[in-house]
């Protein structure tokens, strides 16, 4: 009875701390405007395959939420899932506790619990939220939100949400798993692999090895393959409710997980109102691209006669969606081509500009950016690009003078050149040429049609502190950091309120990366100078520079916040930070420690495969997180010959790795009565050209080096390669009487063909097991 009775006191109080938390958060008494959502695992077919999905409310997208600007956000997020979750407000000026990271600034949701986000509403414009957990945003846990202003401004009948997303049929950690392995296979399915043959039918074998020199395979834009993008869920949508002449509000939100659009618009060429949920100078604009977790609102016109097409087109030209408003005929949207990647490629190896700075530094402690931004990227001698103690009014009369994917580039480039003559730059034309060519590449991404109604500018006596940040990436092993350092390895960039933090971006890698700052809206510096738009979300285009600012976010200047690339696969792959105001932790958060979150982008990712042939089998298993590596491997011939090993290596950098393990082989060929087992010990590391190179000392002192290479030659056929050179002095074997020393050659050359995702046909020539073929399986 007194149990019952206390459980009463306890519920009683945990009610009435729930109002006085209610009370004590929404302190203006504001109207309170509650939602419910439901996080649910279900089975779902959105690509043609039953697959295990995570819904919101029973749906993907979950259901768009909608305020008015100047209400109290109330909304509880129940988890009906197996695993924990999260919500993040993306875009939402709140308090740090209420945004949804978990370990940093929120507490998970545990399984079968319920957490309540409480915030003011203090902005209108269209946003989103998804989960924060791992990759739960690919599984489906993402939908839209709409804060209608307190004044409309706009002139529009209607509004319609279209959230933008990419949807794959396998694990999202799957994807990641092979993404770290290297296979290639996506990029075979979507048809934008580059194998040597297309290379060199475009004549670009001379850019190809230009990459190759500077461990680069080439020119890429997206790395996962989806069998569908979406629009509010389904590939194609039709909206016939809207009537002839009426204006209707688009709120366009990418949420993908890894895929950037082209949009275009049939009909009358719409109408740009606002960014990232912020009003534009209005703009008429058609072919826009739209950037991960980036919002834009169109208003467009519903045609007198048929159905205007809204199109996405991925990035890398892999897919599309659409949807109709109105009714009849379709206007159709412009279909942009495909891009052309080995043209790319081509193209960006004119440029004077070196790739493949470290994802993964030997000293990561070590501040080296500005070594970095010297040393990689395009050198632009002359023009200050390599310094970025720039003046902010020089750096917009630069942007002019560079100008705008809309404007005539030939004048554009004819003013820059005379500049850079000006500042003493005397190169021969062409190479100037090539230069702007180099540019005019990714002069489309520019952010140069967006200027704010109003002055963004701050205070010009706010002290200003600086921070450059070089994107940087590994493709082979798939890891994404900033200033070669990935999330596990680094500090939080400190800011305080009363300051001005100016950053850029300076991307050293061949992909985009839209960068997101959670909690804050920061100026993209861009032609407009004090007009700069106001984003949260700005993407930074391959090997190009961006600088951005902010200061404050409207009273929330407190706590920890996350920051990073938008490409889920980037962002768990070590591209991230944690912003701190270097304030107290909140007590609420004292059970949940960051480093959760942390380890989370720094996970070991297992695979392995099986080769079984007429002449041999081989098996290997890999375990591997951004610095250490676990191998297994052993090869059998039917013809009595095995060779087994284990080793454990340690990254010292991208390239280079030390390992120790042990070596099992048999001593006289052919026979398995005799086994040597032997420790080894050397090093790893991948060369210039792309050879892996392996030099090591067995514990009977035979120094050995060994040289291996794979290369796509057909759109689905790679071809591999190794040799081994081992000697032996005699220091610890006995030698033949009269030999000095005695060597050994081990060598194997074959051929892959790629028939799916885990399974290839293969034939080899080894040296100790002779000819053969049969299948290689991956797991
Ligand atoms: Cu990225």
């Amino acid at each position: 009875m007194k149990k019952i009775y206390y459980l009463l006191i306890l519920s009683f109080g945990w009610s009435a701390a729930t109002l006085a938390q209610v009370e004590a958060g929404n302190s203006d008494n504001l109207p309170v405007h509650q939602y419910t959502l439901v996080i649910k695992e279900e089975i779902v077919n959105k690509a043609g395959k039953q697959v295990n999905a995570m819904t919101v409310n029973g749906s993907i997208p979950g259901p768009t939420i909608e305020f008015t600007e100047g209400e109290y956000a109330v909304i509880y997020v129940k988890n009906e899932m197996s695993v924990e979750t999260s919500v993040h407000w993306h875009g939402m000026l709140l308090p740090n506790f209420f945004d949804g990271v978990p370990y940093l600034s929120t507490p998970p949701i545990k399984p079968g619990t319920t957490f309540k986000y409480e915030f003011p509403l203090k902005q209108s414009g269209t946003y989103w939220y998804h989960s924060h957990t791992m990759l739960q945003e690919q599984s489906g846990v993402y939908g839209s939100i709409v804060i209608n202003p307190k004044e409309k401004k706009l002139q529009y009948d209607k509004d319609l949400v279209l959230m933008l997303s990419d949807w794959t049929n396998e694990k999202p950690i799957n994807v990641l798993r092979n993404l770290k392995r290297g296979n290639e296979w996506y990029q075979m399915k979507k048809g934008t692999s580059t194998p040597l043959n297309r290379v060199i039918g475009q004549g670009a074998f001379g850019a190809q090895l230009n990459f190759w020199k500077q461990r680069m395979e080439g020119a890429d834009i997206a790395d996962v393959y989806y069998p569908s993008f979406l629009i509010n869920g389904k590939a194609t949508r039709d909206y016939p409710e809207f009537k002839p002449g009426e204006k209707v509000r688009l709120r366009i939100i990418n949420g993908s997980a890894s895929s950037q659009f082209w949009m275009t618009f049939g009909g009358e060429t719409p109408t740009l109102v606002a960014a990232d949920g912020k009003d534009v100078v209005p703009i008429s604009r058609n072919k826009t691209f739209i950037a991960i977790a980036e919002t834009y609102d169109f208003i467009v016109t519903v045609p007198k006669e048929g159905k205007m097409e809204f199109r996405i087109v991925a990035q890398d030209g892999s897919g599309s969606a659409s949807a109709f408003i109105g009714k009849g005929k379709i206007l159709p949207a412009e279909v942009l081509p495909k891009p052309n990647k080995i043209e790319m490629m081509k193209k960006m190896a004119k440029m004077d500009m070196k790739m493949g700075a470290h994802a993964l530094k030997f000293q990561p402690r070590k501040d080296e950016r500005f070594e970095m931004k010297e040393e990689y990227g395009m050198k632009m001698k002359g023009m200050d690009m390599s310094n970025d103690a720039m003046k902010m009014d020089e750096d917009t009369q630069m942007h002019k003078k560079m100008g705008h994917s809309n404007m005539d580039v030939e004048t554009d480039s004819t003013s820059l050149i005379k500049e850079m003559n000006h500042d003493g730059m005397k190169k021969d034309s062409q190479m100037k040429n090539m230069k702007m060519d180099a540019m005019d590449m990714f002069a489309e991404y520019k952010y140069d049609y967006l200027k704010s109604p109003q002055k963004t500018i701050y205070d010009k006596n706010l002290p200003v502190k600086k921070n450059l940040l070089n994107l940087t990436g590994n493709m082979q092993r798939y890891i994404w950091s900033i200033n070669g350092v990935p999330l596990s390895e680094t500090d939080d960039i400190a800011i305080k309120s009363g300051e001005v933090t100016r950053m850029t971006f300076n991307n050293l890698t061949m992909m985009h990366h839209p960068m997101h700052l959670h909690g804050h809206f920061f100026r993209v510096i861009n032609k407009y100078g004090e007009y700069s738009p106001l984003k949260h979300t700005v993407n930074v285009p391959p090997m190009q520079e961006v600088t951005i600012e902010f200061s404050g976010n409207n009273g929330d200047e407190y706590g920890d916040w996350f920051f990073h690339c938008h490409v889920l696969y980037h962002m768990m792959s070590g591209m991230a930070r944690v912003v701190s105001y270097e304030t107290p932790r909140d007590p609420r958060m004292a059970k949940f420690s960051v480093k959760k979150l942390i380890k989370e982008a720094d996970l070991y990712y297992k695979w392995s495969t099986l080769d079984v042939a007429s002449h041999m089998t081989e098996f290997n298993f890999i375990a591997s997180n951004i610095r250490n590596q676990f191998t297994i491997s052993g090869e059998y011939g039917w013809n009595k010959n095995l060779e087994a090993e284990v080793t454990y290596e340690r990254y010292l950098h991208d390239y280079l790795r030390v390992f120790g393990g042990v070596n099992i082989e048999n001593e006289i060929d052919g026979s398995l009565d005799e086994m040597a087992t032997t420790a080894i010990a050397g090093i790893r590391f991948l060369t210039p050209y792309l050879f892996n190179l392996d030099v090591r000392m067995d514990s009977k002192l035979r120094p050995q080096i060994g040289l291996s290479r794979e290369i796509l030659i057909f759109p689905r056929t790679a071809v591999f390669g190794m040799f081994e050179y081992q000697v032996d002095f005699g220091w610890v074997n006995e030698l033949p009487t009269g030999d000095n020393f005695a060597n050994e050659i081990t060598w194997n050359a074959g051929f892959e063909y790629f028939l799916s995702r885990n399974i290839s046909l293969m034939a080899s020539y080894d040296s100790r097991f002779g000819a053969g073929g049969g299948l290689s399986m991956r797991f």
